[in-house]
């Protein structure tokens, strides 16, 4: 499939594929915009019978005081971000924020957890509540808590949950820059725990951690060569968090986040992109060129984890704007 061709898909391009080389991606990432652009939507709409956005709002449940070294994040231990520990075992208090979001239109409710892995007793049999009750209310549920055991997974899934996100950040080689207390291969295994379990993936990254583009075609690499593709891949870009390693990195130029999402689009035709974390700093134009790139689902809400989005207002002006259909069901 080349990328100047400005013809409609034959049924041999149509076929998804999980063989994807590094060359071929990072020739499609750097190509003429124009032509990614026209590519990725072709690639959408032969794929995806109608362009819907969905729209996925997130509550911090467990906030700080994470174990593990990532670079980018204001939950880490060993980073000196402003955010004190704090964990809501209110389970009500949790699905009443749940109602709320779907009161302003979300289809999907994610729940976070800031910690190395998932921990039994209280803290988990509050969690598989917390999956019980947004399932109640009708919206799709989603956990994202680090690594997790087999039977841990199983039970997530016998509640009812519907995604686990677990991302892989970057590529495998810039990997080691960013986070040292947990290995790549360890991310790779919680996700073939979460898919044997019957959980579909929300897997993705973030760019603008100093990564070169080919350290962003190689996670691309990873991501698209998994058979299933992720149902949902979200793509980051950096929110500097003063007291992280990278607090001083510049944010990324829109252009490439719309790139990513439109490479994205092209290499899983049917996953859903999401665009995520960084969407205050990219403006409208370049978040409706992300639209028309692919992206298919945004995070909905005040507030990410510990950073702010985009008021609920100001994405309902976006959306009408570009004129997208939102919700999924
Ligand atoms: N502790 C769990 C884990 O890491 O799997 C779940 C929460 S963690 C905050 C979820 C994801 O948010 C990270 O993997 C990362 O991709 C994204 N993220 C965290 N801080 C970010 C930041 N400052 N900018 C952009 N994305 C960020
Ligand atoms: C994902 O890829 N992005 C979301 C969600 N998964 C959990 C989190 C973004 C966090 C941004 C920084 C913060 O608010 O702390
Ligand atoms: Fe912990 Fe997740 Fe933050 Fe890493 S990204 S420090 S695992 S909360």
């Amino acid at each position: 499939m080349t990328l100047t061709d400005c013809k409609s898909l034959t049924s041999e391009e149509s076929h998804i594929r999980f063989d994807w080389k590094l060359d071929e991606i990072e020739k499609i990432l750097r190509g003429p915009l124009i032509d990614l652009l026209w590519q990725a939507q072709q690639v959408h709409r032969n794929f995806n019978s109608e362009y819907k956005v969905q729209l996925a709002s997130l509550l911090s449940v467990k906030t700080g005081g994470c174990e593990e070294d990532c670079a980018y994040c204001s939950q880490s231990i060993h980073n000196s971000s402003d955010i004190s520990d704090q964990t809501d075992f209110d389970i009500k208090g949790v699905i009443e924020q749940a109602k709320l979001a779907k009161e302003a239109g979300a289809d999907r409710f994610c729940m976070g957890w800031a910690w190395r892995e998932i921990r039994e007793g209280k803290p988990f049999e509050s969690m598989l509540q917390m999956v019980r009750g947004v399932k109640s209310l009708g919206l799709e549920a989603c956990v994202t808590g680090g690594m997790l055991t087999d039977q841990q997974a199983k039970r997530l899934a016998e509640a009812g949950l519907n995604a686990y996100n677990h991302n892989l950040d970057t590529s495998p080689e810039h990997y080691e820059k960013i986070i040292s207390t947990r290995t790549y291969q360890e991310r790779l295994e919680t996700l073939i725990r979460v898919r044997a379990a019957g959980i579909t993936i929300c897997c993705g990254g973030i760019i603008g951690m100093g990564e070169t583009t080919k350290d962003r075609a190689s996670f691309l690499k990873v991501l698209a060569n998994m058979n299933p593709h992720p149902e949902s891949v979200p793509i980051n870009a950096l929110v500097p968090v003063e007291g992280t390693p990278l607090e001083s990195l510049e944010m990324v130029d829109p252009l490439e986040m719309v790139r990513m999402v439109a490479t994205a689009r092209i290499l899983m035709p049917k996953s859903r992109i999401r665009l995520s974390a960084g969407r205050e700093q990219l403006g409208k134009e370049a978040q409706i060129l992300c639209l028309l790139a692919g992206a298919d689902s945004i995070f909905y809400g005040d507030s990410l984890l510990t950073t702010s989005n985009p008021s609920v207002k100001a994405d309902r002006e976006l959306l009408a704007s570009a004129g997208v259909k939102v919700n999924c069901k």
